[in-house]
């Protein structure tokens, strides 16, 4: 690991003088660096993200900040979480071809990454926001999902490999502890850096006194920190989504850790469920169509998973995890190994569900879907619906059958009022 004493935050006059100087992206964007022009576009939590616009093409260029951009250098952040960030592009690159963007430059230094401009995608929250369907968009992450967890867990990889990779990621210290404290107990006490709309207050209360809850929620914390499962992105929100109409990408894995399998898709499924709740403060007469092509995204999302998954299990079990020398080399099936282990998968993944809406309504993070909606006398009581459907997850996680069945708790929560 660098000492980083070199480091310099680029800004965006500083940045085409350096790029100049790296070939593999100076090629790309062509012609003199006095013809690049630069703008500082990142508008995430923690780090600058550049669009470098080149004659011949644009990139993009990400530098993390030795602090919380969102908070400031009160809070200090190391900049080696970007090192961890490349390594987890790269894997993904090999899981699942074609999902995450191009990598052109690794600087460990300047803890920067230049990557690929993907365009003209935008973020995915930003249409769920508006209202625009995504084609495609629930195979797609559900593929993804199943692609990262199976190859990047012992089902797949040699049991070395795999260990050598759990201890390389071991080194990403702070990045976990931030989604340790945000994700999983700031909300079930009044921390400091904490916040909720103001009306929400009797909901909150009841959460924060419902020993049942946290135990659970702490039960799901003790799985994330010490289960190696798979390699996760580790923070796979719609914010983490880059959406045209028809074609999606996955960015943004420097939460990236070992991790249970249902990490990813329990997070992601939370950002849904986010979503259609949240719509009746962004529609109006399209408000139902909209909502129920969410919940459809959330179904088809789970499907496209079991399905790749179960494929992936037959043509790809190449690890130490249930040989077939155990099972079809002894003229048995394992097929009912496979759906055991999907539905540990789904367990954890609704567990995680639950934790993850309740994070973004009560710990510092929050997220725009509800933020966005202005008048907290129509924002409070979807946020509440939101909140309650996360603790019913978060405690009867092993009661939800399948993706129709959360999809029916959804609608049924959608109609309740909590204030
Ligand atoms: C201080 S970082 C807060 C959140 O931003 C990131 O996008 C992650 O979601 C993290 O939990
Ligand atoms: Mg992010």
């Amino acid at each position: 690991m660098p000492d980083h004493q070199d480091y310099t935050p680029f800004s965006a006059e500083s940045l085409p003088a350096y790029l100049a100087g790296v070939a593999t992206v100076a090629g790309r964007l062509g012609g003199a660096s006095d013809n690049w022009t630069v703008t500082e576009v990142g508008d995430g939590n923690l780090n600058l993200v550049f669009i470098v616009r080149g004659v011949d093409a644009t990139v993009i260029v990400k530098q993390a900040l030795p602090y919380v951009r969102l908070v400031g250098d009160s809070w200090p952040l190391p900049l080696y979480r970007a090192f961890f960030e490349h390594h987890a592009l790269r894997r993904q690159a090999e899981r699942d071809p074609g999902s995450v963007p191009e990598l052109y430059h690794f600087d460990e230094g300047n803890a920067l990454i230049a990557m690929e401009f993907i365009a003209p995608h935008v973020i995915l929250r930003r249409k769920l926001i508006n209202g625009e369907k995504v084609e495609g968009l629930a195979g797609f992450l559900g593929r993804f999902c199943a692609r990262t967890a199976f190859r990047g867990s012992e089902l797949s990889m040699a049991s070395a490999a795999k260990k050598a990779d759990v201890g390389l990621f071991s080194g990403n210290v702070e990045i976990p502890a931030i989604t340790e404290s945000l994700v999983f107990t700031d909300s079930y006490y009044d921390a400091e850096r904490n916040h909720h709309t103001p009306e929400l207050a009797p909901v909150v209360a009841r959460l924060r006194s419902d020993v049942a809850l946290k135990a659970r929620a702490q039960r799901m914390l003790m799985k994330f920190a010490s289960n190696t499962e798979t390699m996760v992105h580790g923070d796979l929100h719609s914010g983490s989504i880059m959406s045209t109409g028809t074609e999606s990408r996955v960015i943004d894995p420097e939460f990236v850790q070992y991790a249970p399998m249902g990490f990813d898709i329990g997070m992601l499924t939370a950002n849904f469920l986010m979503a259609y709740f949240s719509q009746p403060g962004h529609r109006g007469e399209d408000l139902d169509d909209f909502q129920e092509w969410i919940l459809s995204v959330i179904c088809e999302c789970f499907d496209a998973f079991e399905a790749e998954f179960i494929h992936l299990w037959r043509t790809e079990r190449t690890g130490m995890l249930y040989p077939r020398a155990l099972f079809e080399d002894q003229g048995q099936e394992s097929e009912g190994a496979c759906k055991a282990l999907l539905a540990d998968i789904w367990g954890d993944a609704m567990a995680i569900c639950g934790i993850e809406m309740h994070r973004r309504i009560l710990t510092l993070a929050h997220n725009a879907d509800f933020e966005e909606i202005g008048d907290t006398a129509i924002r409070a009581p979807l946020e509440a619906r939101n909140l309650m459907m996360g603790a019913e997850l978060v405690l009867g996680a092993g009661d939800v059958a399948d993706a129709f069945q959360l999809a029916d708790m959804a609608r049924s929560f959608n109609k309740r009022d909590f204030l």
